[in-house]
């Protein structure tokens, strides 16, 4: 593999801050794009820019085609049954927020039980939590170890007939850890449960095959993936989504409208009401073709390269504590450093043109589980070298220095 060619796809890594070549190590929280996924969205401002589904004319008829190629290309990407499985939202966020009000609302009543894992990001906690303090329905949470992996015995006596659904994290954005989603939706299935994946983190970082896993519903967000913010994927089984009311209400999702009846539309246009983000769709299905000319298990295994380098020189670091050591984990090096707050770590890193994540990430139980306030917060992606890596332990080095 070539990382070189693979940097050179992406022209904000080619830049210096404070005279210093920027070292971008944020990519859990959003990565950058390359330039095909660029051109695709300006290419369809400066050329095709008309709305979907909507007009007669040549515009519209061109934006329309490449919307639904895009939900084409990532249907075969997550080897989705039918593109009517496809539904774009605008993140991971919205797409869990979806499934908790309109699946929710419809299947969830008093006593049911939701279970989600101690390692979910908010987005897979309030929704549910909404939920159960408007259905009167249980919430209960499958409890983690120290190297942050799931206690799968407490998983199994968790379950029961009560279970109506099973929330978990494919890879934790605080951790690493990569999740056995596999056994766990049998076992969960096994009681009648329906599951649904938080991929926001995993889906850059391996293949995912949602027939093959028997998921319910998988989630995940564009701006992770190489793509545009904004817009994320919802993919779910037909069957569910038939039986589940649509989620908002308005243009595009209705067939015949009248005041004392509306019919909703076929899927998965029930599902996307309004005018959606035809940019952002058009920038996802790029940003997927771009993944996979380097090929997901090329990626896996230069990644992994990568993490192993990182993570042998922190194990050597002094002071320094890492906050995840899961044997199944990728792309995340948290951690904190004895004497030195993970923000002013941050900053100091932020002047060596370092970029990391400071904070507790959208996951204030982990943080609480492991007593720390907030953590620092490294995370790889394909264009990310040993150099960095190293460029990151020498900034580390300056702060420990200054703070000694
Ligand atoms: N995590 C991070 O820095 P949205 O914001 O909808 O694109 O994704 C939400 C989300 C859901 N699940 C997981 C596991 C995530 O990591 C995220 C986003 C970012 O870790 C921002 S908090």
């Amino acid at each position: 593999m070539n990382i070189e060619q693979i940097r050179s796809d992406f022209p904000i890594l080619d830049q210096e801050l404070y005279g210093k070549p920027l070292v971008y190590l944020d990519n859990a929280a959003t990565t950058q794009k390359p330039q095909c996924v660029i051109d695709a969205v300006r290419s369809y401002y400066e050329k095709d820019n008309s709305n979907i589904h909507r007009g007669v004319h040549t515009l519209s008829e061109r934006a329309t085609a490449a919307y639904e190629a895009s939900r084409e290309t990532i249907r075969s990407f997550f080897n989705a049954k039918s593109t009517k499985e496809v539904i774009f939202t605008r993140g991971a966020t919205e797409s869990i927020n979806l499934i908790a009000s309109s699946w929710g609302r419809a299947n969830i009543t008093k006593g049911d039980e939701i279970l989600i894992t101690h390692m979910e990001h908010h987005s897979n906690i309030v929704p549910w939590q909404m939920l159960c303090e408007h259905t009167g329905a249980v919430l209960k949470v499958v409890p983690m170890n120290e190297a942050g992996e799931l206690d799968m015995n407490a998983f199994t006596s968790l379950l029961s007939e009560r279970t109506k659904l099973f929330g978990v994290v494919h890879m934790s954005n605080a951790l690493g850890t990569i999740n056995p989603i596999e056994t766990m939706i049998k076992q969960a299935h096994a009681v009648g449960a329906v599951v649904l994946v938080d991929g926001a983190q995993a889906a850059a970082h391996m293949a995912v095959d949602v027939q093959a896993l028997d998921v319910d519903f998988y989630v995940t967000s564009a701006h992770k993936m190489y793509g545009p913010t904004g817009v994320g994927v919802l993919i779910a089984k037909e069957v569910l989504l038939e039986a589940m009311p649509p989620y908002q209400g308005g243009g595009d999702m209705i067939l015949m409208v009248t005041f004392e009846k509306t019919q909703y539309n076929d899927l998965p246009h029930k599902f996307e009401a309004g005018t959606p983000n035809i940019a952002g769709v058009i920038g996802f299905g790029e940003a997927i073709k771009y993944i996979q000319s380097i090929g997901l298990d090329k990626i896996a295994v230069r990644e992994k390269v990568l993490l192993d380098y990182a993570t042998s020189q922190a194990e050597l670091f002094e002071g320094l504590r890492q906050i995840g050591t899961a044997r199944d984990k990728a792309c995340v090096l948290s951690f904190v450093l004895k004497g030195v707050h993970p923000h002013d770590l941050g900053t100091i890193l932020d002047r060596e043109a370092v970029a990391i994540r400071a904070g507790h990430h959208c996951a204030m139980p982990v943080m609480q589980f492991y007593k720390v306030p907030a953590t620092a917060r490294a995370s790889f992606s394909i264009y990310n070298t040993e150099a960095e890596v190293d460029a990151l332990f020498a900034a580390l080095s300056k702060a420990r220095d200054m703070f000694a």
